[in-house]
């Protein structure tokens, strides 16, 4: 059984997995309208594995005897200035995800939940590799600058980046 201050957290933590999602599927659809077909698949992926992990979360609180709740989301951007600026935003926002969930395994070890904190680092893992590709991907955005040849090639190969399984694959996701 997880206390009330365990669940809020977990709930918290919903909130901003469900956040990601609408924030990548945003990105996707823009991406895709400006006809960077590659860079849209590659986020209409992410956008998938946040949802993952929200429902992850969501059906753990109500095992462990909580009640996760769907929240209200408010509508992401739907505009980017640009490749390079959009990527900024996927990486700033995953090592926002990850401190979060740092506060939250901190939450677990003071309440002394070890079960919360063991189902969490699964998380702890995923936001390793994530902020791991999402650097990845900035720093190839740098090499290429203004290239229009290189970002041709760069929408055409971000889907193999990381081995073409997409972000976030993570073990049993
Ligand atoms: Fe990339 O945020 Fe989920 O964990």
């Amino acid at each position: 059984m997880i206390s009330p201050k365990i669940e809020k957290a977990l709930n918290q933590q919903v909130i901003l997995e469900a956040e990601s999602s609408q924030i990548y599927l945003a990105m996707a659809s823009w991406a895709e309208v400006e006809g960077l077909n590659g860079i849209a698949e590659f986020l209409y992926t992410h956008s998938d594995e946040e949802r993952v992990h929200m429902l992850k979360l969501l059906k753990f609180i109500n095992e462990r005897g909580g009640h996760g709740i769907v929240p209200t989301l408010k509508a992401p951007p739907h505009k980017y200035k640009g490749i390079r600026e959009l990527f900024q935003e996927v990486l700033d926002h995953e090592i926002h995800v990850s401190d979060e969930i740092n506060k939250m395994v901190d939450v677990c070890l003071k309440e002394k939940d070890y079960t919360t904190h063991n189902f969490l680092q699964w998380y702890v893992s995923e936001q390793i590799e994530e902020e791991a590709l999402a650097r990845k991907i900035m720093d190839k955005l740098k090499l290429i600058g203004d290239d229009r040849a290189g970002m041709y090639i760069f929408d055409r190969d971000i889907t193999s980046l990381d081995g073409g399984q997409g972000p976030g694959k993570n073990g049993n996701k």
